[in-house]
């Protein structure tokens, strides 16, 4: 059987992967969830949507002929991942994890760590301030409790039902982002707070860079566990 990779992607070193793979002439097929309006264009054949849980995948897996995944998905996409260890235990396929280490706070940041969306709640539950929110639209209901805040919104596409915080000034856009941009973002809205999470890579980090220098905290959200895969943090490692 010859080489079939499958790429989950759905972030800035998947795409990285995807143009190498697509120069060496590997036979890959690119694999978004279908999040968002409109992602990023791949060098690749694409597929858009879910695969049906573990058991999706692993049948996918069978009737594809894939013979390695590669995943490359942001390390909140735990379901995901947990379920990419399932169908290649169930099948044989070979799985390699193309990740990015997660940010360490450096001289000058003033961070919160939390570990997971209800500790950022926690964290938020203090007399009302400009709070800015980029940890995208799936999580703002959780947020709901904490109505108090001026929230600052950044999501890729507008909310599809209505947003549980009634003070609130919505932000579209699709990052990577800049530090000038998040920097002019933080100050015209006189942000004194930021939620993230702790993506990792280059695409996100605008904000902690911006925050920093503006000396603005950061409730930062630590990573969801993932099971044991190898790991390796370069495309061409992969
Ligand atoms: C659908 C389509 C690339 C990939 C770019 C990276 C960088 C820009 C920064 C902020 C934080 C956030 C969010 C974010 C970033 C990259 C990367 C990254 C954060 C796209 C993409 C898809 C998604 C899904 C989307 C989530 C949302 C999260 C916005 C593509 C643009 C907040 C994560 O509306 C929704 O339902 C959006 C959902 C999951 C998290 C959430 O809970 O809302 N990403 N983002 C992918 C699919 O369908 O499979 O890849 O073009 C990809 C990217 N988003 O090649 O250039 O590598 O991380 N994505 C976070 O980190 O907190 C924005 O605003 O500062
Ligand atoms: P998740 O919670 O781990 O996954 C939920 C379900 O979405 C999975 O069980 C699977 O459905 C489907 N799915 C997820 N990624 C997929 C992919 N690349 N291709 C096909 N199906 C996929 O994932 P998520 O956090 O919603 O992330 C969805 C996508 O957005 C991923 O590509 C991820 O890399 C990207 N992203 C996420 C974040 C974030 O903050 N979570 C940030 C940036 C980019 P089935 O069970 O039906 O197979």
């Amino acid at each position: 059987m010859t080489d079939h990779l499958l790429i989950l992607g759905g972030t800035t070193e998947a795409t990285a992967l995807a143009h190498v793979l697509h120069d060496d002439e590997i036979e890959t097929t690119f694999s978004y969830a279908g999040r968002v309006a409109r992602p990023k264009r791949q060098p690749l054949p694409t597929r858009i949507g879910g695969f049906g849980g573990a058991e999706g995948l692993a049948d996918y897996i069978r009737e594809n002929g894939i013979t390695h995944i590669v995943d490359a998905t942001h390390p909140f996409a735990a379901q995901m991942s947990m379920n990419a260890v399932a169908a290649c235990a169930l099948t044989g396929a070979h799985l390699v994890a193309l990740t990015r280490q997660k940010w360490m706070a450096q001289a000058g940041d003033d961070w919160r760590h939390v570990p997971d969306i209800a500790g950022a709640v926690a964290a938020l539950s203090v007399p009302a301030q400009n709070v800015m929110l980029a940890i995208g639209r799936m999580h703002l209901d959780a947020f709901a409790p904490c109505p108090q805040h001026q929230y600052l919104l950044r999501l890729v596409d507008a909310p599809d039902g209505d947003v549980p915080l009634p003070n609130r000034h919505i932000i579209l856009d699709q990052g990577p982002f800049s530090v000038e941009n998040d920097m002019a973002l933080m100050r015209d809205h006189s942000i004194q707070v930021v939620v993230a999470k702790n993506a990792g890579g280059s695409g996100a980090r605008a904000k902690i860079d911006a925050a920093r220098a503006l000396n603005v905290p950061i409730i930062m959200i630590d990573r969801p566990a993932i099971p044991d895969r190898p790991e390796v943090g370069m495309p061409q490692e992969v």
